[in-house]
């Protein structure tokens, strides 16, 4: 175990009893939604973990340290630290933890410490992926990068129409990550059920998820498992309203020259504003729904083990 990591009693303890763990992002909450919302998410989602059986096991970089299970202050002092921390993907963890700092981890790092910890489900909003223009500006998400490298099934809504959806599963088929379709044959988009794409599989059980993931595992594969959930039917938002406000921050984000890391939490609060706020109340139901869809696929892995 290195020396940065450090893992709260309680998920040690049920790391220790073989119990079912599922980790939580921090950047959505450090980066994705005003204070005090991003607080109040962060224990909805924790608390609909555990009411699916697992134990929630929030991931951020707090003062130099890797903590695994952070809550109570620290999670209230993360949330209160808000655009203040720093965005940790896979290449700034080096740099912040040699001065100390404290960041929200993104997919790609909360997977990377998940690993570290032994935790082998996350559930998360959205991933990171191929940027709109990518050809040009060459801005793909360490994320997919991560899923490649790390043995850990993320649960999410699928992407944002930020990205362009079918370079990102291009380059998911490339990196040899499988995408599954949670009782769905559809690949979603995030605010919509639908993206117009297609999944690999389509799974209709946490049990059988559970079992591709043993399998995976089994097989000495290092690749992670994308399980794509789509919106509840009734927290979508309309498919072409919410690609037109896309559109329009994506412009806006062209006109103020915002680039590289910045990127993706520029568009996200733009679309906040440009919606009224409808877009935070559908990312905040979508990411319980699929905490509680982790849930349930960690607790059907610790029951086959
Ligand atoms: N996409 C979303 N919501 C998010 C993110 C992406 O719809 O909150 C966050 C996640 O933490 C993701 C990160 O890992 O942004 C990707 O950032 P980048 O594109 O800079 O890799
Ligand atoms: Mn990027």
């Amino acid at each position: 175990m290195n020396r940065f990591l450090e893992i709260s009693a309680e998920v040690q303890s049920a790391l220790d009893a073989g119990r079912a763990v599922v980790a939580l992002e921090s950047t959505i909450i450090t980066h994705g939604m005003p204070y005090p919302q991003n607080r109040d998410t962060a224990l909805a989602v924790e608390a609909v973990v555990r009411e699916n059986g697992a134990i929630p096991a929030t991931i951020a970089v707090m003062c130099g340290k890797l903590r695994v299970g952070v809550s109570g202050h620290d999670l209230d002092a993360l949330a209160k630290t808000g655009l203040d921390a720093a965005k940790a993907s896979r290449r700034d963890l080096a740099a912040i933890l040699a001065k100390g700092q404290t960041a929200g981890t993104t997919v790609a790092t909360t997977m990377q410490i998940a690993a570290m910890a032994g935790i082998k489900v996350f559930a998360t909003g959205g991933i990171g992926g191929v940027h709109r223009g990518a050809e040009t500006t060459f801005d793909i998400s360490a994320d997919l990068n991560e899923l490649s490298q790390t043995p850990v099934a993320v649960v999410c809504a699928g992407a944002k129409s930020i990205l362009d959806i079918g370079k990102t599963l291009e380059v998911l088929e490339t990196n040899g990550v499988p995408v599954i379709g949670f009782k769905s044959d559809a690949f979603p988009a995030f605010f919509a059920r639908e993206s117009g794409f297609g999944v690999d599989y389509r799974l209709d059980t946490p049990r059988e998820v559970a079992e591709l993931i043993a399998v995976q595992a089994d097989l000495g594969m290092a690749a992670g498992v994308l399980v794509a959930n789509p919106i509840p039917e009734a927290d979508a938002l309309d498919a072409a309203e919410i690609d037109g406000r896309i559109a329009a921050a994506i412009e806006d984000a062209d006109n103020q020259g915002v680039t590289r890391k910045d990127l993706t939490p520029y568009l996200l609060n733009r679309i906040f504003e440009l919606t009224d706020g409808k877009s935070l109340v559908a990312n905040i139901a979508l990411v319980k729904h699929n905490a509680a869809v982790a849930a349930q696929i960690a607790t059907a892995l610790a029951e086959r083990a």
